[in-house]
């Protein structure tokens, strides 16, 4: 395990050859260290432009998730002042989808959705956000993305934010609390946002734990560690290409989950006061040149066609802040949807989707239907043969049709997205073109004059003419508020009657033996 640990995939995999030859332990590990550095020298580099295997074979994927970045945050989006040239690039070489969604608008809820492919009210989490201190955690019985991938041989990583759960004194320090009993082999980052108390530095599997017998605590004093929290997003980018060098030979997982913009923001001091836009823009520039560290990383490495990157947020800006510390323009911006995180206004909910597999996806490609991050796992698992668990709902789809249609066909199914509120609970749908909202709630405001809205009474908005939901049209449209009604109630019978594996519910779970 700790030669796994140190020198990566294709160095253990060695040393089964090399215990077969019956050799003296310091002779091994003389060979090992021979052998590894040889490749680090000279094989590894002199293969760097060819690919390790045909493009369709198990496909690289690294999700980069921004944590609370709006629409708005990007030129490419339009922002005047925010300079993402490297996110434009990935446009431009890759796949914009102009209505993209993450699951729900605040951070647990969205990650849980990502990595399962499952709408939020089925997590049993109780809570859209939870604290370190919290009891619960993503459930073992959950199938993520990294449970699934690995099953299919990829090496798997998460750096930058879990917010899924923490071992603690509520739930007996439970370690099925943290990443490495959810699929992924490697783990740098924070249990949760930095502007928790509580917040620490994680890093496991390490061979010196100081934490839950695997992980190490590399720092308990996040919060107020200004300095620290500079260094984060070069860190985990540092981290990526590592990770991602260390297994070139086989495929693998990136889950990029920055730390930021979500605040507080202290910009690493190569950014700082570099942005037109001021601290919150050279938080955003310093995240884009680092989307473009791990891409020319990818491209020298020969990994570009083997490799598909997702770039999206966990959920819109927060757009209000602590008044009384001078921070009132640190935060972000939603374009031209209304309000921001933690709304269910669409401000809440729209973000950034870019998807890039050169070879794959055509250069430019524009996608006007709308998708969600709940459609990664079922599209990732297609593209590495996987099959989708059959014994629980996964409703996301698989969007490889839209991606590269003469490579992947098929169709995708309409577009049907449940909203989720602070509770995890249903509380609006978009079906094609058009959205209801059957509670309504707001970061900023008073939910601009609409009051009294509930099940009975909703909102009807569409979405694809009226994105800045400003005209509701449900006394024009009573047929559609019907439809859209019985949708809701067909899938909040479903998912009550499914129930969640905090309820008890069996549910297997793939080996994570090698
Ligand atoms: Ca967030």
């Amino acid at each position: 395990m700790a030669l796994n640990t140190h020198f990566g995939y294709c160095a253990a995999r060695q040393s089964h050859w090399l215990e077969r030859l019956a050799l003296p332990l310091h002779t091994l590990r003389t060979l090992l260290a021979l052998t590894f550095g040889l490749m680090l020298a000279g094989g590894v580099k002199a293969a760097s432009n060819v690919p390790p295997r045909a493009a369709t074979d198990r496909p690289n994927l690294i999700v980069v998730l921004l944590d609370d970045a709006g629409y708005g945050d990007f030129s490419i989006t339009g922002n005047p002042t925010i300079r993402t040239p490297n996110l434009e690039r990935l446009s431009q070489e890759g796949l914009r989808f102009s209505q993209f969604y993450c699951a729900t608008a605040a951070c647990t809820a969205s990650r849980y959705s990502l990595l399962t492919g499952r709408n939020a009210s089925r997590s049993g989490l109780g809570q859209w956000v939870i604290p370190p201190s919290y009891a619960r955690y993503l459930h073992p019985n959950e199938i993520t993305i990294a449970d699934g991938l690995r099953e299919r041989g990829y090496r798997t990583a998460i750096f930058g934010k879990w917010h899924l759960g923490t071992p603690n004194a509520a739930n007996g320090f439970n370690t099925n609390a943290f990443p490495l009993a959810h699929g992924f082999d490697k783990y740098c980052g924070l249990n949760a946002s930095a502007d928790y108390p509580d917040v620490t530095l994680y890093e496991g599997p390490s061979a010196t734990p100081n934490f839950a017998g695997i992980y190490h605590i590399i720092d308990t004093n996040v919060r107020s560690n200004e300095i620290l929290q500079s260094t984060f997003t070069h860190r985990f980018t540092d981290e990526a290409i590592k990770f991602m060098h260390e297994n070139r030979e086989n495929p693998f997982f990136i889950y990029l989950a920055y730390t930021l913009p979500h605040l507080p923001l202290y910009p690493n001091s190569e950014f700082a006061g570099k942005s037109l836009r001021g601290t919150y823009g050279d938080i955003v520039e310093e995240l884009d040149a680092s989307l473009g560290r791990v891409v020319e990383a990818l491209k020298q490495e020969g990994l570009a066609t083997n490799t598909l990157v997702v770039f999206t947020s966990d959920n819109g800006p927060w757009i209000l802040w602590r008044k009384d510390k001078g921070e009132r323009l640190n935060v972000g911006d939603s374009g031209p949807f209304r309000d921001g995180k933690g709304s269910g206004w669409e401000g809440g909910v729209r973000v950034p989707g870019i998807f890039w597999w050169p070879g794959m996806i055509a250069p430019g490609t524009a996608v006007s239907q709308p998708a969600s991050t709940l459609d990664v796992l079922p599209t990732i698992f297609r593209l590495a043969g996987e099959p989708l668990p059959k014994d629980r709902t996964v409703d996301g789809r698989d969007i490889s049709p839209l991606l590269a249609p003469k490579i992947f066909p098929g169709k995708v199914p309409e577009f049907t997205f449940f909203y989720t509120d602070a509770g995890n609970k249903v509380s609006g749908v978009r079906k094609g073109a058009w959205k209801l909202h059957t509670k309504i709630y707001t970061q900023i405001a008073d939910n601009y004059g609409y009051t009294n809205v509930t099940f009975n009474h909703p909102l009807l908005f569409q979405v694809e003419q009226d994105f800045g939901e400003r005209f509701n049209l449900s006394a024009e449209e009573p047929a559609k508020v019907k439809e859209l009604q019985d949708a809701i109630s067909t899938f909040k019978k479903q998912t009550a009657a499914e129930g969640t594996f905090w309820q008890g519910n069996k549910g297997s779970k793939p080996s994570t033996d090698e």
